[in-house]
């Protein structure tokens, strides 16, 4: 068989107050494993360098494919564009979390095929059918793109049994690695114990693109990865690591017993910090000093809107509880367009009360696959896909939009330049210059959100 060049692309950071969390492209390494040594692969990262041209030219592939997310629609369409501009006898790709959803959005000359779904077991066939010019049909996931019409394979695969998924081949994101970081920790390694989640939030895509099913890395691959790669700290990739009670100890047992030292940040949800305290301090004693949990709202009445399957009550007790332990929040909250004035007190005062060292405010953002997103959809077909990046008000608000913006702008501004308690910053290990760098970030999120409000966006 011919052996093929594939240039596997990570598309650039679009939005904002993203530009600190640059994490390894997982799927592009996974991807690649499928095919290496069949075929010679390389990946460039255009978040790192903007080089699309330069390795056109020096690489001069047979097959380039895109990752693409909500946000990156428009960029990843101009990148195939001049990828067909360099030699139209390239063979593009597109696939990932967007194409998945909406396929239709790629329908244009300038790329060949799509890819719905998991990629680790229907990448190599789509290789093989375009290296024999072969038909896509029985190809789950894969629709081709054909005279301006897409011509679908057989249904889309989630994978339900991961160790079907090879180990990303993280070789070729070398000369990147140092690059990768998140929110002041960096180089940051990355890797997965599971996909999909078991929860059934209803402003959110993740269980709904998986279906529901949630797959787990056995335990053997993932101290495997741990221990390739090289980074001392690393990014857990998934929906949240505390989904399976017994495998997240077993999980601390078997770093321990192979003597891994490293630290680890991770999404949970508060409930199981409630229920299972003691598999938190077991876990901070071996490195997890950061954690990411998505309290969404302050209140009951909000919180059973969102359905979370959570309380305040529990998410209150789980600050005290990180905080007493020694981990680090990143709290994320939605901000409701019904908010007005009075919430945005209410939720500034929790914040500042808790001693909430890192929130992040995400205007609730309708997403492909979820109700608010078709109740809307002939409307935000009009919204530029860039804009999908959690911080631009898509749908209408109950306040000024001005208004609303300039609340979110003052909320960043005051919960990260407040002063935080020394016995917290103590326990948490923040040194000075942390502090100091966290109160510069407060400036520049508010900031962001100023120059948002000031672009006059008006959809609606
Ligand atoms: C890690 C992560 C990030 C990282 C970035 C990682 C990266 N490499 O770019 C960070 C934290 C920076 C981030 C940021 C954002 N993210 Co994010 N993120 C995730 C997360 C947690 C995991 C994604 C992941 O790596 N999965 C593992 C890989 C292996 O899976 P995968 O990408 O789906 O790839 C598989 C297939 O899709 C397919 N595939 C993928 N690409 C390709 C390409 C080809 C050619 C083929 C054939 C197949 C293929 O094969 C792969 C293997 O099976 C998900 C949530 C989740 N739990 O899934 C959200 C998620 C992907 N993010 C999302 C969003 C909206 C964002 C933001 C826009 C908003 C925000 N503020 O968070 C920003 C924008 C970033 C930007 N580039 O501008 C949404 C995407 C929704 C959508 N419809 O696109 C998700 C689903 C979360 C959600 N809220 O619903 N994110
Ligand atoms: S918001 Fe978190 S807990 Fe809820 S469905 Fe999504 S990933 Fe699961």
């Amino acid at each position: 068989m011919k052996k093929l060049k594939v240039l596997l692309v990570q598309p650039p950071i679009s939005g904002i107050t993203v530009k600190g969390r640059i994490i390894e492209p997982l799927a592009l390494e996974i991807l690649a494993a499928t095919i290496l040594p069949k075929h010679e692969v390389r990946i460039l990262d255009l978040r790192i360098e903007n080089k699309l041209k330069e390795t056109l030219e020096d690489f001069l592939p047979d097959i380039v494919g895109f990752t693409c997310y909500i946000c990156q629609v428009e960029i990843v369409r101009k990148l195939a564009k001049q990828t067909k501009e360099f030699n139209s006898n390239i063979v593009t790709l597109v696939g990932g979390e967007q194409p998945t959803h909406l396929p239709e959005e790629f329908n244009t000359p300038c790329i060949d095929y799509i890819s719905r779904g998991d990629g680790d077991r229907t990448f190599p066939r789509l290789i093989d059918a375009i290296v024999n010019n072969s038909t896509i049909e029985d190809i789950p996931g894969i629709v081709k793109v054909e005279n301006g019409q897409l011509v679908f394979g057989a249904e889309k695969e989630i994978l339900c049994d991961l160790s079907k998924s090879p180990i990303p081949v993280r070789d070729l994101t070398l000369k990147y690695r140092s690059f990768y970081k998140f929110l002041g920790w960096g180089p940051v390694g990355s890797l997965a114990t599971s996909r999909g989640c078991n929860y059934r939030c209803n402003f959110c895509s993740i269980w709904k693109i998986r279906k529901g099913v949630v797959g787990q890395f056995s335990l053997d691959r993932v101290i495997k990865e741990l221990k390739i790669i090289k980074e001392d700290s690393i990014y857990f990739c998934e929906a949240h690591s505390f989904q399976d009670i017994k495998y997240a100890d077993a999980l601390a047992d078997s770093i321990v017993l192979n003597h891994i030292n490293k630290r680890y940040m991770m999404y949970v949800r508060s409930n199981a910090v409630i229920n299972h305290k003691n598999l938190f301090e077991k876990w901070y004693k071996i490195g997890l000093k950061r954690v990411f949990i998505g309290f969404e709202a302050i209140t009951d009445e909000r919180l059973k809107g969102l359905n979370k399957a959570n309380k305040n009550d529990f998410n209150e007790r789980t600050i005290e509880i990180l905080h007493d332990i020694g981990i680090e929040i990143v709290a994320s909250f939605i901000i409701d367009l019904d908010f007005k004035k009075e919430d945005f007190e209410i939720l500034k005062k929790f914040v500042l009360e808790k001693n909430l060292t890192m929130p992040v405010y995400n205007i609730l953002t309708p997403l492909p696959g979820g109700s608010l997103y078709d109740d809307n959809i002939d409307f935000l077909k009009k919204v530029p896909y860039s804009h999908f990046d959690f911080n631009h008000a898509l749908l209408s608000t109950v306040m000024p939009k001005k208004e609303f913006y300039q609340n979110i702008a003052d909320l960043y501004f005051e919960t990260y330049t407040n002063d935080l308690p020394k016995d917290l910053t103590v326990k948490l290990g923040y040194t000075d210059e942390m502090l100091k760098s966290r109160k510069a970030m407060g400036k520049l999120l508010s900031r962001n959100i100023e120059l948002i409000s000031e672009e006059e966006i008006t959809y609606w």
